[in-house]
């Protein structure tokens, strides 16, 4: 059975990634990732950043609201303490980068060039900073200037991490008018969640971003309009916590997918929905990946 699936110039041995922000290289004790389409690590910015103040995790209902702001230990130590351990799990690595402007996104590329990842995820959509972060990610003109800007330093494959826009046309074909290899989608959702007994905000930012399973119809709904209006292969993040929830994304037309909230819940979350995928393809008498992609079902 063949699970392979290629972004740019690179091939993917299954279209199963761990989304940024959800592991560290402390998760691969818990988990084998070599079976794995590849993990993308935590987005990493020049300096070092604190974060935001705690609590910054609340859990829902179904889901879990977080205003973690971008905390990471910077590029420097990043590399030095942090890629080299995940770039040893036998997996494809890609780095996550943030900028609070083009030229730290550009610096982030030329250091992460010189290392072993295979791409790099280029992060305009984080909802819980000042600077930069989801405003990017609606912009058109900033999503170019920064992705162009990515491009011009380094050959590795690009994503662009997108927001969850609900009419995002315009985005996607600035996506599409960069260098960028593919596009994924969506981060979080901005939320809130207040106690009604204390009568305070649950998150110490007061505002974060939602994930899990109460966001997946909202991924499936802005990942599908993504795949309609762009010819980029497209990633599909969101709430998936099992093999079907993949599935659907597939079923749509999307190459890969990301999961993200499923790892704080079990670790090994990864390899149990490339399994399923697997079974289920079995079951169906399904031999190759793209046979199940393919677009024009819808
Ligand atoms: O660090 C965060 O607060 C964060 C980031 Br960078 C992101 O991209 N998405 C998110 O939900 N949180």
């Amino acid at each position: 059975m063949n699970l392979s699936v290629k972004i740019g110039n690179m091939t993917f041995k299954n279209p199963v990634l761990l989304a940024s922000g959800c592991f560290s290289k402390h998760t691969l004790d818990f988990t084998d990732v070599s079976g794995l389409g590849g993990i993308i690590t935590k987005s990493v910015t020049m300096k070092p950043r604190e974060g935001n103040p705690p609590p910054r995790i609340f859990e829902t209902p179904c889901g879990v609201i977080n205003s973690i702001g971008l905390a990471n230990p910077g590029i420097d130590e990043f590399l030095k303490d942090e890629l080299p351990c995940i770039l040893s799990s036998q997996t494809r690595v890609i780095a996550s980068i943030a900028g609070a402007d083009v030229d730290e996104y550009v610096e982030l590329t030329r250091l992460i060039n010189q290392t072993d990842v295979t791409g790099i995820e280029v992060n305009l959509s984080c909802p819980n900073v000042e600077r930069g972060g989801v405003e990017f990610g609606k912009d058109p003109e900033s999503v170019k200037r920064i992705v162009d800007s990515v491009r011009n330093n380094t050959s590795k494959i690009i994503i662009c991490k997108l927001p969850p826009l609900f009419d995002n046309r315009k985005i996607v074909s600035a996506a599409e008018q960069t260098g960028a290899d593919a596009i994924s989608l969506i981060n979080t959702i901005p939320a809130l969640a207040v106690n009604f007994e204390t009568g305070k905000f649950e998150i110490g930012g007061k505002s974060g971003g939602l994930s899990g399973p109460a966001i997946k119809p909202i991924a499936l709904y802005c990942v599908y309009n993504a795949i309609k209006s762009t010819n980029l292969p497209v990633i599909g993040v969101g709430g998936i916590m099992n093999a079907r929830d993949a599935l659907e994304f597939l079923l749509i037309g999307a190459m890969m997918v990301e999961i993200g909230t499923g790892v704080l819940v079990d670790p090994d979350i990864g390899n149990k929905i490339v399994k399923g995928i697997e079974e289920y393809f079995c079951k169906e008498g399904i031999k190759d990946i793209a046979e199940f992609q393919r677009r024009s079902r819808f």
